[in-house]
């Protein structure tokens, strides 16, 4: 939670909140249009010593980067846990491991990755050309991430941008600011060089500040509303953008799934986070034949989960990120139960708890024409919903605006595998769901509404360099045959080349020598 507030001196302050209890965890400035072009003035001069280090340099500041980490691993879980409401546990497991995975991957691997690599150019080889590939840094990268994994979301971002050789400005959300704070304290105690990293805090205003002030790229997680708003100011600048925009995350069960296994995946894919994770389970389709059976299941174990605040270690589900979020969940509760949906546990706020805690909530008979089923809940619920056959279940996964994640359950792996590819998302899983995102080589993003480029991987590592190409000519003694002036021996040879070279095929090149040779000889007369 956060609320923004005059100060003692008239400047304006965020007070963040911890959204389990309401205490006041800290307060920061919320910064003007003014600091935040200072600070990427800043930025660009750091970038100018920044493009200069080794990778060996880099994977150095990073791994150190890591140790400063490790060694406050549990102040870094507690103040996420504060400021988001997750559990401490999930703070660890969620957010903290998958990031120092993600840290020492590309701290050793982005030398390979940007080495320059040559480029095969079929034909022109034979015309004594080289090609190859060199990958530059852009610049300066923006990070605009959301509040439901505020450390690991933007870090990660950061040491892959680091990694490349770019200096970064991070606005963290105004819900957890000092989460966002934490990283720029983690850069400066592992040695980076002044101004590499930096943090500016503030609200959605801050944000749009950040995007005005010409950074060479955005990676911004958010909201679609939000997401369309960047792209549309940052095309002022031409800038590009990296959007991940959230989803609606369809699993699929099949009667022949692991019904044991398919119900604790549900539950946790559902409700870690409370829901909060764009990868979140929100829709459930389970074959007619197994619905009874697959829903007792998962109402058992959602009904043994413990709630309360996030430091707890024996806590599963904590409090929700805001009251804004919380009323959402309750918004589309209320939609499913007035459409004719069951709720059968969960439902309402945790009467016994005084933060923003919203029951797991797990709901049957749902379908695709409730509102709930196609707007983003992010939050604790799971409807379910049934499918007779298996174009059934591709056509109702499909039938959503969004498409970031989705799980197909199956005991046959050929089956699971051809559903998946008919489904329309960046990442579908076969017997797994969501925790994904956590795997550092592979892409993340989405299809349709779910946004645009991606994030992790080679695919991610791509977005925050600028690839340029170098073609070298070995014979630079020769003109081109494609040269001026033209005339009837230039066409013909033009018609050789169309006929012949553009084929691709060697042999039906060597046909069209002698007629190069004698355009060449035209020209050096
Ligand atoms: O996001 P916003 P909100 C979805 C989820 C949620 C909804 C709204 O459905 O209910 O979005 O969440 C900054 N220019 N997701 O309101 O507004 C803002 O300060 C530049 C999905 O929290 O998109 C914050 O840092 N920046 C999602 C960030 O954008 C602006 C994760 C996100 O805020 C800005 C979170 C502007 N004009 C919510 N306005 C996912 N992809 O996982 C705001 N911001």
């Amino acid at each position: 939670m956060s609320a923004v507030i005059k100060g003692n001196n008239e400047i304006e302050e965020i007070i963040s909140y911890d959204p389990a209890t309401g205490e006041d965890v800290g307060r920061v400035p919320q910064m003007s249009a003014e600091d935040v072009n200072e600070t990427i003035g800043r930025a660009r001069s750091a970038f100018l010593k920044w493009k200069q280090t080794s990778f060996a340099e880099r994977r150095r500041y990073v791994m150190k980067a890591r140790e400063v980490i490790l060694a406050e691993l549990d102040d870094i879980a507690h103040l996420i846990s504060a400021e988001s409401g997750k559990p401490f546990s999930e703070a660890i497991s969620m957010e903290i491991a998958p990031v120092l995975d993600l840290m020492q991957h590309f701290a050793r691997n982005t030398e390979k990755m940007l080495r320059p690599a040559k480029i095969g150019i079929g034909l022109y080889g034979m015309l004594g050309r080289t090609s190859k590939i060199v990958y530059h840094p852009l610049g300066i990268v923006g990070i605009i991430p959301a509040w439901n994994y505020p450390f690991s979301i933007p870090l990660g971002e950061t040491v892959m941008a680091l990694m490349a050789g770019n200096t970064v400005v991070i606005k963290p959300s105004e819900l957890t600011p000092l989460v966002g704070l934490k990283i720029g304290e983690i850069f400066e105690k592992a040695g980076f060089p002044e101004d590499t990293v930096q943090i500016v805090t503030g609200d959605g205003r801050t944000g749009a500040a950040l995007v005005m002030a010409t950074p060479d790229k955005i990676m911004f997680t958010g909201s679609v509303a939000t997401g369309k708003k960047i792209a549309e100011s940052a095309a002022k600048n031409l800038t590009s953008v990296v959007l991940e925009l959230g989803g609606k995350d369809p699993m699929i069960v099949f009667e022949d799934a692991n019904l044991e296994l398919a119900a604790s995946a549900a539950v946790w894919g559902a409700f870690c986070n409370s829901g909060q994770s764009c990868s979140s389970v929100e829709r459930l389709y389970v074959h007619e034949s197994v619905v009874d059976k697959l829903t007792k299941l998962i109402v058992e174990k959602t009904r043994g989960l413990k709630q309360g605040p996030g430091y707890n270690e024996d806590v599963s589900i904590g409090a929700m990120s805001s009251e804004k979020q919380l009323k959402i969940v309750e918004d589309h509760v209320e939609d499913f139960r007035s459409a004719g949906a069951n709720i059968l546990t969960g439902g309402k706020r945790h009467a016994d708890l005084q933060g923003l805690f919203y029951e797991p909530t797990v709901i049957s008979g749902a379908t695709n024409e409730m509102r709930a089923m196609q707007e983003e809940t992010f939050g604790p619920t799971l409807p379910i919903a049934v499918f007779r056959t298996e174009a059934d279940a591709v056509k109702l996964a499909n039938d959503s605006e969004f498409g970031l994640t989705a799980s197909v359950w199956t005991k046959d792996l050929s089956k699971g595998k051809r559903v998946a590819e008919k489904i329309e998302a960046g990442s579908v899983c076969v017997n797994e769901v969501l925790y994904t995102h956590g795997i550092a080589q592979t892409p993340w993003g989405g299809f349709k509404n779910s946004g645009r480029g991606r994030t992790h991987g080679r695919e991610g590592l791509m977005e925050l360099v600028q690839p340029q190409h170098i073609h070298v000519n070995r014979l630079a003694f020769l003109p081109n045959a494609w040269w001026m002036p033209y005339s009837s021996t230039a066409v013909e040879t033009f018609r050789s080349l169309a006929k012949h070279f553009a084929s691709g095929s060697m042999r039906k090149t060597s046909r069209l020598i002698p007629q190069l040779l004698k355009r060449i000889r035209e020209l050096r007369k």
